[in-house]
């Protein structure tokens, strides 16, 4: 195996044997087949595309595998084997199409595979299509290649969420496969490749904004809400990672059980929604980052729902608790699908479930864009005064590195006179922090999820608007971490929007070489993140 597509890769170069994610070598290769697989269906839809064939179902089904790819998604091999199986079904299907529409199907790699029977017989296979092995290529073409394709299994993430209910757009899709097919197009150049990493970001930009419309339109606009850390006695069933379709469902089957749905990291901003926080069984949230998830989810009393990334290995101590669903499997978690989350209710009840109170404090949520943009006058009245100096978006993942503390103190060192805007799983490091607030305006704003995104790339642009500048010229700076592939295709949605000055860390990614990283300095003066936060602070407000 070969993988560098996060942030904790291996020695900050690849995981060779085993995932530091835990990912075996088995299914590391086995996702090598699939993206083998998903360049021959996209060199077939792009062929079927020229004749005017459109293939809905292998358009869904390129970004749900896609997504089958991303970090801390899917560890089973069998799950994984049974999706290159329906790979092959879904090729079948496109060519009869393509053909019977009369276009030619090219002879590229991956158009003619067709898995083994086995799983051993499906990773012999997978070894010797090795992506992003041929070292005879050029390297710098391949770290472009490595970033456009890391990017896309983010943007495909979220282009699920978006189609699950029910916001697509086809030119999304398009793209994904016209960047499959370009994989094996040998022609292209390292200038080529640097337009579609930037093409990846601009198309990310559209899929975030179809997820916030689907998002915002089933749910209403997150407003400010105050979510309780601690519990209350009941059964008790906790849902993690980013779907809020999977949170509403789950909501309306515990509805009069006698159960408290918690949320867990990622899905924190789900208590702003209006037609989430109706509920009133929807009590609090429990738990920091997924990375603390093995012990935090061991003393958790009831039934686990993984949604989406971030899933760990479970202990044996908790195996039976821990649910998955959508694209997340895990060989020791039981899987339920279609929205039916029977199985998890009945563990919940099982389960002894929460016997004490405990008052944990709270947390604010649900600083979106719509709540942040109705304060606007306030905000930018506080910039003109200077009672606000500076805005800081301190945003993106968290993970196990020790490095990752300098987000933490970033945040706590940050002047009175600033206020920091946050989102994603990064947070977890200061959520729970009191910054205070600046003129009834609170220091500290949780934007949400990373699928958030583009609600915070609109509070700039707004901002930017108010005052009459570039984004690049509000007293504003990015402070991102990343870990994962959603985090490269945002940070592609900001070059693409020529943001710069971006800060990054906690390591830069392996998979960019020097020269790459070359040229983003040049363009976008990004920049990683300095050895402390106050020296950070002190460059950045002079
Ligand atoms: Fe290693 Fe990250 Fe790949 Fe897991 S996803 S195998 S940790 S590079
Ligand atoms: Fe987090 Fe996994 Fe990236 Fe959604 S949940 S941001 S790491």
């Amino acid at each position: 195996m070969f993988c560098n597509q996060c942030e904790q890769t291996n020695k900050g170069v690849g995981c060779t044997t085993v995932g530091v994610c835990g990912k075996t070598a088995e299914v590391a290769v086995l996702q090598d087949l699939l993206l083998h697989e998903l360049k021959g269906i996209a060199a077939i839809a792009v062929a079927g595309e020229k004749a005017g064939v459109v293939d809905h179902d292998a358009q869904v089904f390129t970004a749900e595998a896609l997504f089958t790819t991303v970090t801390n998604v899917d560890f089973d091999a069998e799950h994984m084997a049974d999706v290159i199986v329906q790979g092959a079904e879904v090729k079948r299907a496109l060519r009869e199409k393509v053909e019977a529409a009369g276009a030619e199907v090219p002879a590229a790699p991956g158009v003619d595979f067709e898995p083994a029977h086995d799983i051993p017989g499906m990773v012999a296979q997978g070894e010797a299509v090795g992506i992003f092995s041929d070292h005879s290529r050029d390297e710098n073409v391949q770290s472009l290649q490595q970033t456009a394709v890391y990017g896309l299994k983010g943007l495909a993430a979220y282009a699920d969420h978006a189609r699950i209910l029910g916001h697509e757009d086809p030119a999304v899709y398009e793209f994904m496969h016209e960047l499959l097919a370009a994989l094996e197009d040998t022609s292209l150049s390292r200038e080529d490749w640097i337009g579609l990493v930037l093409k990846t970001g601009e198309v990310n930009l559209r899929v975030m904004e179809l997820l916030d419309a689907a998002n915002t339109g089933a749910y209403g606009h997150p407003a400010p809400t105050s979510v309780p850390l601690g519990h209350r006695p009941n059964k008790a069933i906790l849902i993690s990672g980013h779907d809020l379709k999977d949170l509403a469902d789950l909501l309306e089957q515990t509805e009069d059980r006698g159960i408290d749905v918690y949320t867990h990291g990622e899905m924190l901003p789900a208590h702003g929604y209006p037609e989430l926080k109706k509920y009133p069984h929807f009590y609090g949230h429990y738990g920091t980052a997924w990375q603390n998830q093995r012990k935090e989810f061991d003393e958790f009393p009831g039934a686990i729902l993984m949604t989406t990334n971030c899933i760990q290995n479970p202990r044996d101590t908790y195996a039976a608790n821990i649910f998955t669903t959508g694209r997340v499997a895990h060989p020791a978690a039981t899987h339920v699908a279609n929205g039916d989350f029977g199985a998890v209710i009945e563990r919940a009840l099982e389960l002894p479930g929460f016997t004490d109170e405990v008052d944990g404090g709270s947390v604010t949520v649900g600083f979106g864009r719509n709540a942040v943009l109705s304060v606007a006058p306030a905000v930018i009245e506080a910039v003109k005064s200077g009672a606000i100096r500076h805005f800081f978006l301190v945003g993106g993942c968290d993970g196990a590195k020790p490095g990752r503390s300098y987000y933490t103190d970033f945040v706590d060192q940050a002047p009175a006179d600033t206020v920091v805007l946050t989102l994603a799983c990064g947070k977890f490091r200061f959520f729970d922090h009191q910054l205070g607030e600046i003129g009834g305006i609170p220091r500290l704003l949780d934007v949400g999820q990373c699928n958030d995104a583009y609600s915070a790339i609109k509070i700039a642009l707004a901002l930017a608007d108010a005052f009459g500048v570039s984004v690049n010229e509000l007293p504003m700076s990015l402070v991102l971490s990343w870990y994962e592939q959603k985090a490269v295709a945002i940070l592609l949605t900001l070059l693409h929007l020529g943001i710069t000055d971006i800060r990054l860390g906690p390591t830069l990614p392996a998979f960019i070489t020097p020269a790459v990283l070359q040229v983003l300095v040049d363009e976008f003066s990004i920049k990683p993140i300095g050895a402390s936060a106050s020296e950070d602070l002190t460059a950045i407000l002079g």
